[in-house]
């Protein structure tokens, strides 16, 4: 039997590292990525859907995302969804919803379904999160069992979105699946003796907080034992952090050539946020902002953000007279973190020079 593993889908989620006609793409490709999801499902022969919380970005979501999303689901029949909510969509009020789309807490509490091949699905909604609820987790050891939650089950205890592991231990649960964390594992780690868990990530990289492959798990469940588990790279674009070292540019064309290098084996559908650092040298242009446009020209969005420091050789203001040189040979006899000293100096100089200053 095969059973897909995804959530933290976050629909109706705003993109605020995009301008806003690419954030709106954005929003759409989020949405459009759970519909790929449900036609993949249809086409490839899978069971179950299982999405581990926070479907939505918000508990109140606009009437047309959840029409798109039921549709979506609706139309994957006979694949059966089923859907726990998480801390973004938490107590979400979803009104009339597709048979093939199941809940799990109706009665506060556990809810188990039975899937056939004695594989069953059990799940607790993040609103009826309890120790007496946490407790209360009932299975048979004759079964495959699958239990859905979020929460951050390596958290530290107490926290509103934490998973008690010691509740969910020696429980029989054989996997796991959980959402919450953004990254996925590509391992599942160990729950206990008998049973192992994992977070699938979100689908799609929203901001930079989220690089990295993204995508969903396809479990393949036969005669109680999971034979094959694997990762698909579903999202429509990554999001990417380059950081490119600008320390032996002599000017701007330096520079792009610079960036074009660190970024030619990128795909050009991703959001990459490129970072400059290193040094540069006294009067070099960087010119960050024809950067950033030249770059969104070969890619879908590229932000740059310059980090890179200012070099200063104190040894050749040894005999200036300036203002400039007077700093430059006092701040050079501080015995402080070159690091620091570099700041001083990149600040120093531009307060000198009358340029505006970004602390
Ligand atoms: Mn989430």
């Amino acid at each position: 039997m095969k059973i897909i593993h995804t959530g933290d889908i976050h629909i109706g989620s705003v993109l605020h590292n995009l301008p806003s006609d690419k954030a709106s793409l954005r929003k759409a490709e989020i949405l459009d990525g759970f519909r790929r999801i449900c036609a993949y499902a249809k086409d490839n022969g899978v069971t179950a859907v299982l999405i581990v919380g926070d479907l939505f970005e918000e508990n109140e979501i606009a009437s047309d995302l959840k029409k798109e999303v039921f549709t979506a689901i609706e139309q994957a029949k006979p694949v059966l969804f089923f859907y726990v909510t998480g801390n973004h969509d938490i107590g979400i009020s979803l009104g009339q919803t597709p048979e093939n789309f199941l809940r799990f807490s109706q009665n506060k509490g556990w809810a188990s379904y039975a899937l056939g091949e004695n594989i069953t699905v059990t799940g607790l909604d993040a609103e009826y999160f309890s120790a007496h609820n946490f407790s209360a987790l009932s299975l048979s050891p004759d079964n495959y069992n699958i239990v859905l939650l979020h929460g951050d089950i390596q958290g530290k205890q107490g926290g509103k979105d934490t998973l008690p592991a010691q509740y969910l231990q020696n429980k029989y649960i054989d996997y796991l699946a959980l959402g919450h964390i953004h990254t996925p594992d590509a391992v599942a780690k160990r729950l206990d003796a008998r049973g192992r868990y994992r977070y699938c990530g979100c689908p799609e990289g929203r901001g930079f907080d989220e690089t990295g492959k993204k995508g969903f798990f396809l479990l393949e469940i036969e005669r109680g034992a999971l034979i094959d588990e694997k990762f698909y790279t579903f999202a429509r674009r990554e999001a990417v952090e380059k950081r490119v070292d600008i320390s032996a540019c002599n000017g701007y064309a330096d520079i792009e050539a610079a960036a074009l290098t660190a970024l030619q084996n990128e795909r050009k559908e991703n959001v990459i946020k490129l970072v400059l650092c290193g040094t540069y040298k006294e009067g070099m242009r960087k010119d960050t902002r024809l950067l950033a446009s030249r770059l969104c020209e070969r890619f879908f969005h590229v932000k740059v953000v310059d980090e890179s420091r200012l070099y200063i050789d104190s040894n050749s203001y040894m005999n200036d007279c300036t203002e400039r040189g007077e700093f430059i040979r006092e701040i050079a006899k501080y015995n402080i973190d070159p690091l620091l000293k570099e700041e001083i100096l990149e600040v120093g100089l531009k307060a000198l020079a009358g340029e505006e200053i970004e602390l």
